[in-house]
C-alpha cells in the first residue's frame, strides 16, 4: 500500500457523507460501537441505531477498533447471534436472517461461470426460500415478472417487464432446496443487465404479488463477439459479480468474519483495498496483473493502454476495463473501480468496486471523478 492508496478512505468518507476530517495525513476518525452497550448478542455487529464513538486512528489501523468496541452495526435483532446484516438469508424459518427487512425472500445465485450466458440472453437462478411459495409454485399457480434493464439505459424507459406464466419456467427441487430458473433472451450482446425476480398469483380481477425477490438486483452480463478479449472481459465481469454476491453474503468485505475487508484478494486486514479487487478479478484471464494494490502500478501495467483523455475513455471503455478514479476531484487518483457500462444521457459510469464503503459495491459515478482508463488488450490476456 503507498499513499496513494491510502486515499480510498477519503472515498469512503464522501460515500458515507460524513464530514469527519483528517487530523493529520496519517490518521483517521474511525466509528465504533461499544460491545457493553449494543452488541448484546455479541455476534460482532451492533445493533441498529447503535450511537458510534469516533477514535482517531493511524491509517494503518484504519479498520481496528479499540478493544471493547466492534465496526459493523445493523443488527435487527440483538438477542440473537444467529441474526445480522452479513449472512445469507435461512429459507423456511420464517425469520429475517440477514436484516434486511424481508422474511425469507428468495435469493439470487451466482456463479462464475454464469448461467448460460450467451450474447443475447443469460437464466437466473432464484433460491425459494419461502414454503407458501414454494408449494404454489410446485402446484403451478404463479407466474414470475423479471423486471430488468441494460446498465447505461435510462432506469425510467427503458426497462421492460416480462409476465411469464407458470409453465414458462423451470422449477426444480433438490432437497430442501427448491431452484426456479427463467432466461432472460432477446438481448443486446457485450452488455451489463440487472434484473429482479418477482412471483404473482392470477386471482379473479387483479393480480397478487406473492413475495418480492428481494430488493437486491441480480448483475450480470451478455457475452460479446466470442472473440478472446471479449470471452475475457465476461470472465472478469462473472468473477467481479460473484464476489458481490460474496459481500451480501457475509463472506467478504466489512462484515465478514470469514475473509474481511480485502484479505481474500491479497490485501492486509486494515489496507485499502480497491486496487487489489480489481487486479484479482482480472486476474482470472490477465496475464503479470498480481495483486496489483495501488493505482500507481495499475497504471504501469496498462502502459501505454491507459488513456486520460476524458473523449478517449468515453470511446474506449468496454466491460472490465480499469477506471483509474479521483473521487475527491483534487485532481490525483486516489481509487480504482471496474468498468460496466456508460450513462451517455446522464454522463455516469457504472462500476463494480471494492473498498467502496469498505464493502463491494456496484456504484454509478458522476463523470468528474473518472481519472483515466486502462483497456484491456489481446497481448495482456493469458492464453
Ligand atoms: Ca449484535
Ligand atoms: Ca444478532
Ligand atoms: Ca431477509
Ligand atoms: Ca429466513
Amino acid at each position: 500500500m503507498d499513499i496513494k492508496t491510502q486515499s480510498c478512505v477519503v472515498l469512503l468518507l464522501l460515500l458515507l457523507g460524513s464530514n469527519l476530517t483528517f487530523a493529520s495525513a496519517l490518521t483517521k476518525n474511525l466509528k465504533c460501537y461499544n460491545i457493553k452497550s449494543f452488541d448484546r448478542d455479541g455476534d460482532g455487529y451492533a445493533a441498529r441505531g447503535a450511537i458510534p464513538k469516533s477514535f482517531n486512528v493511524l491509517i494503518a489501523n484504519r479498520y481496528s477498533c479499540p478493544k471493547g468496541y466492534v465496526i459493523s452495526k445493523g443488527d435487527c435483532n440483538d438477542k440473537n447471534k444467529e441474526i445480522h446484516p452479513y449472512r445469507s438469508e435461512v429459507p423456511f424459518n420464517k425469520k429475517d436472517d440477514n436484516c434486511n427487512g424481508e422474511k425469507d425472500e428468495t435469493s439470487y445465485a451466482y456463479s462464475t461461470n454464469g448461467f448460460n450466458n450467451s450474447q443475447n440472453g443469460f437464466n437466473i437462478s432464484v433460491a425459494i426460500n419461502d414454503k407458501i411459495l414454494k408449494a404454489q409454485i410446485i402446484a403451478g399457480k404463479i407466474s414470475a415478472k423479471i423486471t430488468y434493464q441494460k446498465l447505461g439505459l435510462s432506469e425510467k424507459h427503458q426497462s421492460e417487464l416480462i409476465l411469464i406464466g407458470p409453465d414458462a419456467f423451470e422449477s426444480e427441487v433438490r432437497g430442501e432446496e427448491h431452484l426456479v430458473t427463467l432466461r432472460l433472451a432477446n438481448l443486446q450482446s457485450d452488455s451489463v443487465y440487472r434484473a429482479r425476480v418477482s412471483f404473482h398469483k392470477q386471482l379473479a380481477r387483479r393480480t397478487k404479488t406473492i413475495r418480492p425477490a428481494g430488493k437486491n438486483w441480480y448483475y450480470t452480463t451478455t457475452r460479446g463477439d466470442l472473440g478472446k478479449v471479449d470471452q475475457a472481459r465476461s470472465e472478469i465481469l462473472l468473477s467481479a459479480f460473484k464476489e458481490y454476491s460474496n459481500q451480501q453474503n457475509g463472506l467478504v468485505g466489512q462484515g465478514s468474519r470469514v475473509q474481511p475487508f480485502g484479505t481474500k484478494y491479497g490485501a492486509t486486514y486494515n489496507e485499502a483495498w480497491c486496487s487489489e479487487f480489481y487486479s484479482w478479478n482480472a486476474a482470472t484471464r490477465m496475464k503479470k496483473i498480481g495483486k496489483k494494490s495501488n493505482t500507481s502500478a495499475l497504471k504501469r501495467y496498462f502502459g501505454k493502454n491507459f488513456y486520460q483523455d476524458y473523449g478517449l475513455i468515453v470511446e474506449k471503455a468496454e466491460r472490465a476495463d480499469w477506471l483509474a478514479m479521483d473521487t475527491n476531484d483534487n485532481g490525483k487518483k486516489n481509487h480504482t473501480g471496474m468498468f460496466l457500462a456508460y450513462d451517455q444521457a446522464q454522463d455516469k459510469f457504472w462500476t463494480i468496486e471494492g473498498n467502496s464503503g469498505k464493502r463491494v459495491a456496484i456504484n454509478k459515478r458522476n463523470s468528474k471523478y473518472i481519472y483515466g482508463l486502462g483497456h484491456i488488450k489481446k497481448s495482456q490476456l493469458k492464453k
